[in-house]
């Protein structure tokens, strides 16, 4: 996996092999390089009298172990990382001085930290709930970090509200139940009485927050950034990730069942892409607004719970980010890394937006706590490619060692160094935006509109999301208790729409709203995942066999499955080996009890002439499942009785037939297709 050619490494490979140690093949020390002898029994007055304190060895041991955890991330706990590096199509000086942002030949290399929000670190990954996807770019100017999700806007407006989303999203403080879900009081509680949230809930309850990969899914800087260029000039900008693979999701049940049969479903699925040479690529868009244009949108751009719509900002693709190295050590690197939105370069900067202004205080002052001091910057995963150079010193855990006796600006001793650089030498200047204004704590009007988009993005969806969306409604709601705060959600998502809440109200048991209704009748087509890139690319096939199978048939369609890209798992019995006619051998990946069809995007049945009643048994409730989760289905030769015997045959997305050529390009684009939602299911 990893390249050990070191000229092949990028600066960031080669600065954190500096602090990787290989133990295998070596002798065993203490902390302080002393060899050690026994590491099995502790020191001890007679075999069987007591331990003495006298056992170094075993106490630094013991010691260690028992301060090994530090405090999880109090959002975000969950996640999982992998290296990769970003190049950029075109040069976008015209908008920015940024130069990861100016010169098309150079790789910048980047760590990527996606994750759940709000469950805690050894919770399910398939939960419902918003994803972070935070990059940190290692450019020739410093670290830039953009710490995104995977939904482009959030549930309040002003920071100072995020201890409360927090607290109503996490497990209730009395009993710490539910983990991992809002489906409970105090969370409906806080959105019905926090109104702005409420196009936030709609992507919530939408199937973004069940995305069937890390690599299926969209990324938001959601904020409005700033864009200045070399003349000073400034602009407007939001950040999008748009992954090549396309946006896809996995349908409510099947994230259910995957949180307990896989709950590592997302680590597994990026690991082992990474692994195979799948690499996941993202390419990065920008949408651009003039600084005069600030006021021509129907929302205030500093509003982080609007989104721009692409129709009417289009994203303008001008780079790629390509993930192909997993961590050597999930610790050192995942835990610890350290993002913060206010690690900026120049040519990026901030807006007023009270959303991000909060942000740029918080994420260094949890990691002060989370990583144990103000050192956390000298951490390998940290590290910038660039050298440090300040009079900052000591602090717990101080690795760097500063030589001489000045540690103070402005000084003679060192000439006056380390000296400020000036913009023209690479120097950081803040933009200056006027500022006029009174000290005033309140909502802007321009913030006061939280239904406009909430119906836009109801309006954009197909009529399987707007389903999904119902489903997940009730499902949430069917959860809550309190009658009252069921009663104010539904009056609150009437101004959204009355479809969906009377549809939702109806599954509750609740009188359905009459009152209410929105007058938006726009709506923006890249909202529909419907609309996404669909690839057969990567996908995972289950294919079931047992002895006696169509050697040749099969060993082509196989072929041909491998040759689009797809990953071909096979599913027996035993484990082992299958044979089939003519010779044609698979080994066997996984059996009945290993594996279930939540895990895979699609099944091929192939059966074979030696089955046994439980292994039919077990093949249909495996395809009764998949079918149930409209994923594509094939069969040929035996494996068509077993479809036949289900009804399935003739239905959108189950493709059949001994002609294997012909089989095996259906079937492909079957996968392509991701789902088939017209089709007739409980
Ligand atoms: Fe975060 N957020 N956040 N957030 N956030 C954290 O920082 C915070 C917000 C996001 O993989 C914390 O290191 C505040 C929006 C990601 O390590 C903390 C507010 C967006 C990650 C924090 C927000 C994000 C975090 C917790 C409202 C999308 C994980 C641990 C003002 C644009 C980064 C930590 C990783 C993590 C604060 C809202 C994205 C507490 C105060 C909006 C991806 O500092």
């Amino acid at each position: 996996m990893r390249n050990n050619q070191n000229s092949d490494k990028n600066n960031k490979e080669k600065q954190l092999d500096a602090f990787t140690v290989d133990d295998k093949g070596t002798k065993l020390t203490t902390n302080q390089g002393l060899k050690v002898s026994e590491d099995e029994f502790s020191l001890k007055a007679g075999v069987r009298g007591p331990t003495l304190m006298e056992d170094f060895h075993f106490r630094e041991k013991m010691t260690h172990f028992d301060h090994e955890r530090i405090p999880e991330r109090v959002v975000h706990a969950r996640g999982f990382a992998a290296h990769g590096e970003f190049q950029l199509y075109e040069n976008m000086s015209d908008f920015t001085r940024a130069k990861f942002l100016q010169d098309t030949s150079v790789k910048t290399p980047v760590f990527v930290r996606f994750s759940t929000v709000s469950g805690a670190r050894g919770s399910a990954d398939t939960v419902r709930d918003a994803r972070g996807f935070a990059t940190k770019f290692y450019t020739e100017e410093g670290n830039y970090d953009l710490v995104a999700n995977n939904i482009p806007v959030f549930f309040i407006q002003d920071a100072i509200k995020f201890p409360d989303v927090v607290h109503a999203f996490k497990p209730e403080p009395d009993n710490d139940i539910p983990q991992a879900s809002t489906a409970h009081d105090t969370f409906w509680d806080f959105v019905a009485n926090n109104q702005e949230t409420a196009h936030m809930i709609m992507w919530i309850m939408s199937d973004r927050a069940i995305p069937r990969s890390f690599r299926m899914m969209e990324g938001f800087g959601v904020h409005t950034f700033r864009f200045v260029n070399e003349q000073g000039k400034a602009f407007f900008v939001k950040f999008h990730w748009k992954p090549t693979l396309g946006t896809h999701s996995l349908v409510w049940d099947e994230s259910h069942k995957l949180a307990g049969i896989d709950p590592d479903f997302h680590r597994n699925d990026l690991w082992n892409a990474i692994e195979n040479g799948h690499y996941p690529e993202f390419e990065l868009g920008v949408q651009i607004l003039n600084e005069e244009d600030e006021f021509k949108l129907k929302h205030d751009i500093l509003d982080a719970t609007k989104l721009w719509p692409e129709e009417v900002v289009p994203v303008k693709i001008i780079g790629k980010m390509t993930l192909n190295r997993n961590v050597d050590n999930f610790f050192a690197e995942t835990e610890q890394v350290a993002f913060h939105p206010g690690n900026v370069v120049p040519g990026i900067d901030f807006t007023n937006d009270p959303l991000l202004q909060g942000r740029l205080f918080s994420y260094i002052d949890t990691q002060l706590i989370r990583l144990g001091g103000p050192n956390f910057h000298e951490i390998p995963i940290n590290r910038p490619i660039v050298p440090i150079h300040n009079n900052q010193r000591d602090g717990y855990h101080r690795q760097t060692i500063n030589i001489g006796k000045v540690n103070y600006h402005r000084n003679s001793l060192a000439g006056n160094t380390p000296a400020p650089a000036s913009p023209a030498e690479g120097g950081y200047e803040h933009y200056q935006e006027k500022i006029e204004g009174r000290k005033i704590q309140a909502r802007s009007d321009s913030f006061k509109d939280h239904f406009s988009q909430a119906t836009l993005f109801w309006n954009s969806m197909s009529p399987a999301e707007k389903k999904h969306i119902i489903d997940a409604f009730s499902f949430e709601l069917g959860k809550v208790k309190s009658l009252s705060v069921k009663q104010q959600v539904i009056d609150m998502f009437a101004n959204v729409s009355l479809e969906l809440t009377q549809a939702f109200a109806k599954k509750i048991g609740m009188p359905p709203p009459t009152k209410g209704g929105s007058t938006i009748t726009e709506s923006s087509p890249a909202l529909s995942q419907q609309n996404t890139i669909f690839t057969p690319s990567t996908r995972k096939v289950a294919v079931i066999l047992a002895d006696g199978f169509n050697g040749p048939d099969v060993k082509y369609v196989i072929e041909r499955l491998i040759d689009s890209g797809l990953t071909p798992e096979f599913i027996s019995e035993n484990q082992g080996e299958v044979i089939g006619t003519n010779g044609v051998t698979f080994n066997v990946d996984h059996t009945f009890l290993t594996a279930k069809s939540v895990q895979f995007d699609a099944v091929y049945v192939v059966n074979g002439s030696k089955t046994s009643k439980k292994f039919n048994k077990d093949a249909a409730y495996f395809v009764d499942e998949a079918f149930s989760h409209y994923k594509p289905i094939g069969a040929t030769h035996q494996g068509i009785q077993l479809l036949t015997l289900n009804k399935y045959t003739g239905e959108p997305g189950v493709i059949t037939g001994n002609d294997v050529q012909r089989f095996s390009n259906d079937f492909i684009d079957a996968v392509a297709a991701h789902r088939f939602w017209n089709r007739q299911t409980v």
